[in-house]
């Protein structure tokens, strides 16, 4: 049976910024948007860069990754395709599509003027063709912002029986997540595919207790950490993690951001000794530490295993399960993990972190 309409109305959204770890943040965002403005939220396809269509993204389908049910008990949600196939005839026909942005959005020469552009580059124009959809018009919706003050002013101006579906160029959230939004994160269950691969390498691969560790070392990274705000009040991405919205727990160092190998397997083998932790899994974006890590563990006799293939959500899926963990305080790949951890009260902590007065 097809599902029914919901009178109160859609948001629809490109998760178009950054990699898995900042669509995830903006995710959050989104989904407490859409239950503030009570329409039920569109699950988009989760954007991707392979690097054999690094011109191109490929879009995968929210279940994919995580389970629908969990999210449902927070709030109404439905899957892009569902939505594509049994609703948007009915609530946004082809020919009176419009699209949301702040302000006209015209960055490149052959942008239209006065238009969201909102296919315009990648991945704008890839996500929304995996469903062949065009936009007839534009809506600027600024200076309305995503935060709590505005969401009044949001019913009053786009009431569902006139404007059916907001459909947002880019994720409707600020970034990164706020505090209060990482607390959804409880809402993001694996999918049974993800989860039992998960749980077979754990079985196979790990004895326990066993430690997790993310290092974030590749080489758009060390860009990322250039641009430290050195003991200063300025956050990095996922900095909060650690530091505290406030900076009640410390400010950055370029440790953080990047530690080098003999801070890591220092800093792995202290908590190998305080936890009696019997393996490791690695989780990285470079192989660079590698065989030092390896060498580290063989003289400690604790064992450790890394996946062979590409596969981030594999690597959060088991990072989320270990008993202990390590990460890069910056990273919102890290952040990931660090909130499933927290939200089922499993310890975490960062590469040249300590929180002060600890
Ligand atoms: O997830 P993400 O947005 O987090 O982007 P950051 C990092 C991406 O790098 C991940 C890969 O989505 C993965 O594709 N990656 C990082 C990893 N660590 C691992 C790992 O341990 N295992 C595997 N398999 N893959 C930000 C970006 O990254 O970095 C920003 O999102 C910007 O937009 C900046 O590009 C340079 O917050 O770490």
């Amino acid at each position: 049976s097809s599902p029914h309409v919901d009178p109160r109305g859609y948001i629809v959204f490109c998760p178009c910024m950054g990699r898995f770890g900042n669509q995830a943040d903006q995710f959050l965002g989104a989904l407490r948007f859409a239950k503030a403005l009570d329409r039920t939220l569109v699950l988009p396809h989760w954007v991707e860069y392979r690097r054999a269509a690094a011109s191109s993204s490929m879009q995968i389908p929210f279940d994919t990754y995580f389970k629908v049910a969990p999210l449902l008990e927070y709030h109404r949600v439905i899957l892009m395709q569902t939505f594509m196939d049994d609703i948007a005839g009915k609530v946004w026909p082809v020919g009176k599509r419009t699209v949301f942005c702040h302000g006209s959005r015209d960055m490149f020469e052959s942008s239209e003027p006065n238009s969201c552009n909102a296919k315009e580059g990648n991945p704008f124009g890839p996500f929304w063709n995996a469903f062949g959809i065009d936009f007839d018009g534009s809506e600027f919706y600024g200076p309305l912002s995503y935060t709590e003050s505005d969401r009044s002013a949001w019913r009053s101006r786009y009431p569902a029986n006139d404007w059916p579906v907001l459909a947002f160029t880019g994720a409707p959230a600020n970034f990164p997540v706020s505090d209060e939004d990482a607390k959804l994160h409880k809402h993001l269950v694996w999918s049974d595919v993800i989860a039992s691969s998960a749980q077979a390498i754990i079985n196979n691969h790990l004895r326990t207790p066993f430690i997790g560790i993310h290092l974030r070392i590749g080489s758009d990274w060390s860009n990322v950490c250039k641009h430290l705000d050195l003991n200063g009040r300025t956050h990095l991405f996922a900095s909060r993690q650690c530091l505290g919205t406030k900076f009640e727990y410390g400010t950055l160092t370029e440790t953080m951001c990047m530690p080098d190998v003999d801070t890591v397997t220092r800093q792995l083998t202290k908590l190998i000794h305080r936890t009696k932790a019997k393996s490791v899994f690695l989780a990285r974006d470079s192989q660079r530490y590698d065989s030092d890590i390896a060498a580290t563990l063989k003289k400690l006799s604790v064992s450790y295993h890394w996946l062979t293939e590409d596969d981030p959500h594999l690597d959060l899926a088991i990072l989320g399960q270990s008993d202990h963990f390590i990460g890069n305080c910056i990273s919102t790949f890290s952040a990931f993990a660090t909130r499933e951890r927290r939200a089922k009260q499993l310890p975490v902590s960062f590469w040249g972190f300590n929180p002060s007065g600890k």
